[in-house]
């Protein structure tokens, strides 16, 4: 639990704990000239941002090891505090005897995420800004990290502010205009404050349409493989996946757990799922396997549906909802020649081959490129469930006062929904306190973040 007080010194190891060249330990607070003095028993302050070679001593002044001290000046840091990163040797014992010295000399070990809780509390950066943070450090594909960058520098947080500075405008002149009209609003006004709500109601659902996009980037894409049992499922799952991972027999029923695997195709994280064969039974472990196989079918993107005599048969035999998914037609061993079957939207493959595997692995890229055609470079991109459900919540609202103003102009009305509306935009942002989001989202954090 992060303790929304903060004035004590912190510390924590920022890299992976283990064998390494090297290890960086960071430590926030309010003043760190004296803790940078007596841990390195140097009689002068460091310079605010160079990097420092000293000794580290500890409490007996002897040496622990030759470290490189860089100190950060509050407010001019990360946390908006003093910050001493050290980078020492790394490895299992020089960080923990560095840390343990800390620790001795009154540094607590901070909570997770409890540096980019200061740097949010500091108002270095905004809710929409830490979220990027943690999704940089977990992100796996390029087209996440640049995402992910671009709304830690602001992008997103930018948009919402322009919006809200309109907002605040429009509610200017709509207090303006009660203070004279009381409780009438002059024709021009209306119209022209319907105008500027039609513009931000088609900002808005263009930012929100980005979240389709933020989704797929971040959490993925869930390709399931399914079908009947020794289809050849876990055949071409291993093929796919470049691994022996999954069991392959010519004993129907093989696979009983789902297995997963995760790809980068076209710069989206792919999951590729392989399931236990879909068949009637009577035996009670094959049936939870085959409920698993059911569970991710519903959890699916895209479908490859595998059979060896006839895939478009097997598709039509299911009676399960397909909205929202794609679902490419995959007709198996092809080497011997089962049935000579064609159709568009077909796939024919051989794992004993690798016949069509190629056209398979396109056949995706082209879909997921397709599904994601967005221009995030120049569009802000919504990359989170908090930030989506919230800025969706503002088009009722806008829609609302659109409705008001079509009708008989409540001024009264109108200001409160306009209130209301710069009150979610400024909690997408963090700007209103909400200890148990705040909590939630920074103890999400690794510790060290
Ligand atoms: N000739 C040929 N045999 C294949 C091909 N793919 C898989 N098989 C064989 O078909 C049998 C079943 O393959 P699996 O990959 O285990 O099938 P599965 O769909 O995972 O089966 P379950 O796990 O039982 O549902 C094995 O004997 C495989 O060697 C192929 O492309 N050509
Ligand atoms: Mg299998």
């Amino acid at each position: 639990m992060i303790k929304p007080l903060v004035q004590d010194d912190i510390v924590a190891l920022a890299t992976p704990p283990g064998i390494g060249a090297i290890a960086v330990i960071r430590v926030s607070g309010q003043n760190l000239i004296s803790l940078y003095k007596r841990i390195t028993n140097q009689k002068t302050p460091p310079q605010p941002r160079y990097v420092n070679y000293n000794s580290i001593v500890d409490i007996n002044r002897n040496k622990l090891d030759n470290c490189l001290i860089t100190y950060f000046k509050g407010p001019n840091s990360f946390t908006g505090e003093d910050i001493l990163e050290i980078s020492s040797h790394g490895g299992e014992f020089i960080p923990k005897a560095i840390l343990a010295l800390l620790y001795s000399l009154k540094v607590r070990q901070a909570s997770p995420g409890e540096f980019s809780y200061r740097a949010f509390i500091n108002g270095k950066i905004d809710l929409i800004q830490a979220e990027a943070i943690s999704g940089l450090i977990s992100s796996k594909t390029s087209k996440n990290a640049k995402v992910q960058l671009n709304n830690l520098n602001g992008d997103l947080s930018q948009s919402l502010l322009n919006i809200r500075k309109e907002v605040i405008t429009l509610l200017t002149i709509l207090e303006h205009e009660l203070d004279f009209a009381e409780d009438e609003v002059s024709f021009t006004t209306t119209s022209e404050i319907k105008l500027i709500l039609n513009n931000i109601l088609y900002t808005i659902k263009n930012i929100i349409s980005s979240s389709r996009f933020g989704k797929t980037i971040n959490v993925g894409v869930r390709v399931v493989l399914f079908g009947k049992p020794n289809a050849g499922k876990s055949s071409l799952f291993n093929r796919l996946s470049g691994s022996e991972k999954a069991i392959v027999t010519n004993i129907p029923g093989t696979t009983r757990d789902t297995i997963e695997t995760w790809l980068e195709i076209s710069g989206i994280p792919v999951c590729i799922i392989d399931t236990a064969g879909i068949i009637e039974s009577n035996n009670e472990v094959e049936l939870l396997g085959i409920q698993k196989s059911m569970q991710e079918f519903k959890n699916a993107d895209i479908i490859l549906l595998l059979d060896e005599e006839n895939p478009l048969n097997f598709y039509k035999q299911q009676n399960m909802d397909l909205l929202n998914k794609k679902i490419i037609l995959v007709h198996t061993k092809s080497d011997l020649n089962l049935n000579d079957i064609k159709g568009t939207n077909l796939i024919k493959i051989s794992t004993k081959t690798n016949t069509g595997i190629d056209q398979l692995y396109t056949e995706l890229s082209t879909h997921l490129k397709d599904s994601l055609s967005y221009n995030y470079s120049k569009d802000p991109v919504v990359m989170s469930e908090r930030q989506h459900a919230l800025i969706l919540s503002t088009v009722g609202i806008l829609n609302e006062a659109i409705n008001i103003l079509n009708n008989e102009p409540d001024l009264v009305l109108l200001s409160s929904l306009l209130h209301e509306f710069t009150e979610i935009l400024e909690e997408t942002l963090g700007k209103i306190s909400n200890e148990d989001i705040f909590n939630n989202l920074f103890s999400s954090f690794c510790i060290g973040k």
